[in-house]
């Protein structure tokens, strides 16, 4: 028996130096030290032998027990150790490999656009007012000196969604608004999504977006609208852009105007872009009408002002020379790509 004992442990002695994976070491494990394992059936075996060799036998067994169980700790221990140096080396980063650059989305034309304009406004102490687009037929249309029977309101023109309740046709509910709440000298800029009930094609859309613009104060004449929007046209298209006014007529202004500037592509010689006019219509201003004041709570005896409206997406079509507005509302990237 004792043979037998130094045998087992010559052999596992022998057989660790080989076991090169946890695997195998565990294999070894279970065949000599486990519950069947040959180490083990010899120590069951004690009790036939006789009482003088019993504790001789069995503190010998005990001894190579010991000493194969730590040898197979230690084992384990080494190999645990090259098997994580080795996934150190697989797992290694090379800092110097070239990155992947992820896809950086841009700013849509609009908002490029927008922003110049915000610039050029605050620019002269104006401030940006924002505000619903879901308007009471008050703000939308009664302050600003369009009354039930006026052809403006033709439903065909305009999304009701109760009685009293529209999607907002202007911007112009927001000015009201302004001018409601705050005292002279006012300066605002209202920009924002309005909503007219018309088919679509290559140059309408039912949603677009306006900027209006507002100056209420003492002594406000044609001249400052004229000055105003003269150097706003200048900073938009160049020092040498050339305006001109016509005179329209919008019901919340007296007198009304129509901003047009020299086409950028013929300079006023007339070409297709211009449709042989030389000029291309840009905005609608005009002074605030007296009634509108009064409706806002500010005396038309002391103060006066102007106002004007600019669609977006027609001075972005302009700016990059695109045709069809409908383009804006497709989201499709190998258009938005190019801005
Ligand atoms: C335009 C043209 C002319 C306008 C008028 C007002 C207000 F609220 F003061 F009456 N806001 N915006 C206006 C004037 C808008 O759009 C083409």
């Amino acid at each position: 028996m004792k043979e037998k004992l130094q045998q087992i442990k010559v052999s596992v002695e022998d057989l660790l130096k080989n076991a090169s994976d946890l695997e195998t070491l565990e294999d070894l494990r279970i065949k000599y030290l486990g519950k069947k394992g040959e180490l083990t059936s010899v120590l069951k075996g004690m009790g036939q032998l006789s009482a003088e060799e019993r504790p001789v036998i069995g503190a010998l067994a005990n001894e190579i027990r010991d000493f194969l169980n730590n040898e197979i700790d230690m084992k384990k221990t080494e190999l645990l150790a090259e098997l994580q140096n080795k996934q150190l080396k697989e797992e290694v980063i090379d800092v110097t490999m070239p990155g992947k650059t992820p896809d950086i989305g841009s700013l849509h034309p609009f908002t490029k656009t927008l922003n110049e304009f915000k610039e050029i406004f605050i620019g002269l102490g104006f401030e940006v007012a924002e505000g619903p687009e879901v308007e009471t037929d008050y703000y939308n249309f009664e302050a600003l000196n369009i009354p039930k029977n006026h052809p403006a309101r033709d439903t065909q023109d305009t999304f009701y969604i109760e009685d009293n309740i529209v999607l907002r046709t202007q911007t112009s509910p927001m000015q009201v608004r302004v001018m409601e709440n705050k005292k002279p000298p006012i300066r605002i800029i209202a920009p924002g999504i309005v909503y007219r009930s018309d088919a679509s094609d290559a140059t309408h859309s039912p949603v677009f977006h306006q900027i209006e613009g507002l100056v209420v104060d003492k002594g406000i004449t044609m001249a400052d609208l004229k000055g105003t929007l003269e150097s706003c046209m200048k900073s938009l298209y160049g020092e040498d852009c050339k305006v001109r006014f016509r005179p329209h007529h919008f019901p919340f202004t007296e007198p009304s105007a129509e901003l047009d500037v020299a086409c950028f592509v013929c300079g006023g010689e007339g070409c297709r872009i211009c449709k042989g006019e030389g000029w291309i219509e840009v905005l609608g201003c005009g002074m605030v009408h007296p009634k509108v004041l009064a409706n806002c709570g500010i005396d038309p005896e002391v103060y006066s002002g102007f106002a004007f409206g600019i669609g977006l997406e027609r001075m972005v079509m302009r700016k990059y020379g695109i045709d069809d507005i409908r383009l804006f509302y497709e989201n499709d990237l190998k258009f938005l790509k190019q801005f």
